[in-house]
C-alpha cells in the first residue's frame, strides 16, 4: 500500500511542475482524487484490509493526504498569481528608466500667491481664510459700510438667491448672502475668532460685477493684511508695505502712500510703487494697492476696546501684482487656460 501511495504522490509531484492553468489543475486533482484517481483507489482497498491491518493503513493514507494537499496548494497558489498577471497586463520592470512624463507647474497666480504669502509670513504673519460666500454684515457692516453705500447696490455686488441659506447666515436671521466682494471680511472674522495681538494675511476669491477689461475681472483674487495690536502706527504700515515691495519689486523699488478713502480705514491711503525693475512701467508710479489704520468702529463691531487696541490693514489685487511683474499686459490672460501662456511660467 506504501507503495502505491508513494507512487501517487510521485505522479502529483511530477505534474505539479508542469501545470499553468486552473484546468490542469483540476485535471490533476481527477487523476488522483477522483472517483476513478490513484489516491481512492488506495483508499477503497482499505475494505479488503483485516481490522488489525487498518489503523496503520489509515495513518499512512492520512500522511499521503496531507503530503498531497500541500503539492497542490503549491500549484494553486501559482496558478492565482498567473491569473491575476495575466489580468494586469505586461509585467512592470521597476529597473528600467521611466519615459519622460509631461510634468505640469503651478499657475502664475498661485506663484505670486505663495511668493507673497512667504514675503509676510517672514514678518510673523499667519494665514486666515474665510468663507466667499458671505453675509452682508461680514462684507460691510461690520466693516463700517453702511447699508446705502454704493459697493451694497444690488448692480455692484452678486448676490444669493433667498433660498440659499448658509449657517451664519441663518444665525443672524434672513440676512443677505453674497459673494464677498473683498477679502476684508476675513479681517472681521479673524477679530471675532481670536484674540489680539494677531498679525495675518487672508488670500482668497473675490467677486464683484465689474465689466470686463484688460485690468478688470467679475472673479479676481485679493491678500488681505490685518495687523492689530497695541500702539501700531502709520510708521508700522509703511515699515511693512516696504518690505513686501522691496521682496516683491526689487530693493531699488520707492513707494508712496497717497491720500485715499475706505470705510474701514482712517487715515486710508492707497500705496504707489515705482521700480526700475518694471520694463517700460519704470518711469511711473504704479498703484498697487489700499491700506490704512484700522477704523475704531471697526475693531468696536468686532468687540475690541479701541482705547485699547489699534491696527493696520491693507488689500492688494493678486493679478494686478502678478500682471506687474510678469510684465502681462491683459488679466484674461491668467483665466484662459492657453498652455502656450502658462508654459512661460513653468
Ligand atoms: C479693497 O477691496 C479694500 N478692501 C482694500 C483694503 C483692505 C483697503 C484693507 C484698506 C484696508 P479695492 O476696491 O481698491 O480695495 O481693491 C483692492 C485691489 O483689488 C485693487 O487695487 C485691484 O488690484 C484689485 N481689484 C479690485 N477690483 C478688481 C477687479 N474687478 N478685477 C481685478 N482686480 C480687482
Amino acid at each position: 500500500m506504501q507503495s502505491q501511495l508513494d507512487s501517487a504522490l510521485k505522479e502529483a509531484a511530477d505534474a505539479a511542475g508542469q501545470i499553468r492553468t486552473r484546468a490542469e489543475l483540476e485535471a490533476l486533482k481527477a487523476r488522483l482524487v477522483g472517483p476513478n484517481g490513484s489516491l481512492t483507489l488506495v483508499m477503497r482497498g482499505m475494505a479488503t484490509l483485516s481490522k488489525e491491518e487498518r489503523p496503520a493503513a489509515g495513518k499512512m493514507v492520512n500522511a499521503a493526504k496531507a503530503q498531497l494537499d500541500e503539492i497542490l496548494a503549491t500549484v494553486s497558489a501559482r496558478v492565482e498569481q498567473a491569473e491575476l498577471a495575466a489580468l494586469l497586463g505586461p509585467t512592470i520592470d521597476p529597473s528600467l528608466a521611466s519615459p519622460d512624463v509631461a510634468s505640469g507647474s503651478l499657475h502664475p497666480l498661485t506663484r505670486t500667491r505663495e511668493r507673497i504669502l512667504a514675503t509676510f509670513r517672514k514678518l510673523g504673519f499667519v494665514i486666515a481664510e474665510g468663507p466667499e460666500v458671505e453675509t452682508e454684515w461680514h462684507c460691510f457692516d461690520a466693516l463700517n459700510t453702511p447699508a446705502d453705500h454704493p459697493a451694497r447696490d444690488m448692480q455692484d455686488t452678486f448676490y444669493l438667491p433667498k433660498s440659499f441659506r448658509s449657517i451664519d447666515a441663518l444665525r443672524k436671521g434672513d440676512e443677505d448672502l453674497l459673494l464677498r466682494t473683498h477679502t476684508s471680511s476675513v479681517q472681521v472674522r479673524t477679530m471675532l475668532s481670536r484674540k489680539p495681538p494677531l498679525r495675518i494675511v487672508a488670500p482668497g476669491r473675490c467677486f464683484r460685477r465689474d465689466a470686463v477689461d484688460a485690468t478688470h475681472s467679475a472673479n479676481f483674487h485679493q491678500v488681505e493684511g490685518l495687523w492689530v495690536d497695541r500702539h501700531v502706527t502709520l510708521a508700522d504700515l509703511r515699515g511693512v508695505l516696504d518690505f513686501f515691495v522691496k521682496e516683491t519689486f526689487g530693493p531699488e523699488a520707492e513707494t508712496r502712500l497717497r491720500p485715499s478713502f475706505f470705510p474701514f480705514t482712517e487715515p486710508s491711503f492707497e500705496m504707489d510703487i515705482r521700480s526700475p525693475n518694471l520694463g517700460r512701467l519704470s518711469d511711473r508710479w504704479l498703484e498697487v494697492l489700499g491700506c490704512g489704520l484700522v477704523d475704531p468702529k471697526v475693531l468696536e463691531s468686532c468687540g475690541l476696546d479701541a482705547t485699547e487696541w489699534s491696527g493696520l490693514a491693507f488689500g492688494l489685487g493678486l493679478e494686478r501684482i502678478a500682471m506687474l511683474v510678469h510684465g502681462i499686459d491683459d488679466i484674461r490672460h491668467f483665466y484662459a487656460n492657453d498652455l502656450r501662456f502658462l508654459r512661460q511660467f513653468a
